[in-house]
């Protein structure tokens, strides 16, 4: 699709009315500045109308509008490294570029930077780099960001200090939605590794192992697999767990959102296998609370009583969301869980620490070390956050 330049069809402001020396190579290369419409397109932009231009200076004959008239043999010019031109959006929007058609683009390589600024006051810099040699539109791109004004300053070119640009448009960004302020980590395996938690508890690599299949969310999930034997840590039972050091103060309330799949052949013996627990930071003692596989059941623990149970089906992707209370008060601390999108435990106060300690998240699987049978599970789409909506699909 091609994007040729728009006409800006507004009356724009123009910030100065200097007269400068003339650019001493605008007439070098006669012939090169008559337009064609490959020129005048940008490709990877869509492109925003600047409502008004300010500029450093210029040229009396190259004013800044001269970058917004849809025409390549008209150019705003101005001398001096730092020259910039400032384009205003006329509201805050999503910029994640700027195309620039440059003058004398096939001999002037320039040096410049990209700034944006939500104030008119306070910018930021989100690019810099050179220009390749063409007269036609090039794209300089950056993560899409909220601004009111977009800035090209040219910090001068391989042959002189003056900066000349026949065209140039901000480009509308998509911003990608970033994480609510309330989300306060994620654990979602989509960067591809096991960098999103704190550190690992396994007896080899092949144990934690990052998967493209299945996946319950994005591109990757966690594989767990445990052997009869793991003991990573020389503790009892065997493990091999993702440790996320979450440290919930007492008394913060926190939602949590994952998914977990028991595979087909998954072992469930009459005996406790853990796939997601809070553990304390103490040493002895069950965690207070304790997501288990037991005898053909997903069973919910807090503080070792039984809260919450559903048959195992092996195969599907269990999806949780579990909005605790932390405290070592039974009568203030609380669990409250969905599953598989149903509200499944209302709100059921119990405490959740232990006095004087905090808890830490703990996920894979962690079983009886009677379980001969290799076990395997995966994990997928960890999201910690302060509200409902936070982890809500
Ligand atoms: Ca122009
Ligand atoms: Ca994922």
């Amino acid at each position: 699709m091609k994007n040729v330049f728009l006409l800006v069809g507004t009356l724009l402001t123009i910030g100065t009315v200097a007269c400068g020396p003339q650019d001493p190579l605008s007439d070098e290369v006669p012939g090169l500045l008559t337009s064609t419409e490959s020129e005048l397109s940008a490709s990877n932009c869509t492109q925003l109308t600047p409502t008004s231009v300010i500029v450093s200076g210029s040229e009396s004959s190259n004013p800044g509008t001269n970058a917004l008239d849809n025409n390549l043999d008209t150019r705003w010019s101005n001398l001096g490294k730092g020259s910039f031109i400032d384009f205003d959006l006329g509201s805050e929007k999503s910029v994640s570029g700027a195309a620039i058609a440059w003058h004398l683009g096939t001999t002037q390589i320039n040096n410049f930077l990209l700034q944006t600024t939500l104030d008119g006051i306070n910018y930021t810099q989100v690019y810099s780099g050179r220009n390749s040699a063409t007269l036609a539109a090039e794209t300089y791109t950056f993560p899409a960001r909220t601004a009111r004004r977009l800035r090209i300053s040219v910090l001068g070119n391989n042959l002189n200090n003056w900066a000349s640009i026949a065209e140039a448009r901000p480009c509308a960004g998509s911003v990608s939605t970033p994480p609510a302020a309330s989300v306060v980590w994620r654990g979602d395996f989509e960067t591809g590794n096991l960098t999103q938690w704190t550190r690992e508890q396994e007896v080899s690599a092949d144990r934690l192992q990052i998967v493209t299949s299945p996946v319950r969310q994005g591109g990757y999930a966690l594989k767990a697999t445990v052997k009869q034997g793991d003991d990573p840590i020389d503790a009892s039972g065997n493990r091999n767990e993702m440790v996320r050091l979450t440290y919930e103060p007492a008394n913060s309330e926190y939602y949590y959102r994952w998914s977990t799949m028991f595979p087909s052949d998954f072992p469930s013996p009459a005996t406790w296998q853990l796939f997601t627990q809070w553990h304390h930071t103490g040493s002895s003692g069950s965690p207070p609370v304790e997501f288990a596989v037991n005898n053909g059941n997903i069973i919910l623990y807090c503080r070792s009583t039984e809260v919450w149970r559903t048959p195992l089906v092996r195969g599907v992707w269990n999806d949780f969301v579990f909005h605790v209370k932390w405290s070592p008060s039974s009568s203030t601390g609380f669990v409250e869980l969905y599953h598989q999108g149903r509200l499944v435990l209302p709100k059921r106060y119990c405490a959740t620490q232990f006095s004087g300690q905090v808890n830490y998240l703990k996920v894979g699987l962690y079983r009886n070390s009677s379980i001969s049978q290799t076990g395997v599970v995966y994990h997928d789409n960890w999201l910690m956050g302060r509200s409902l909506s936070d982890v809500m699909p």
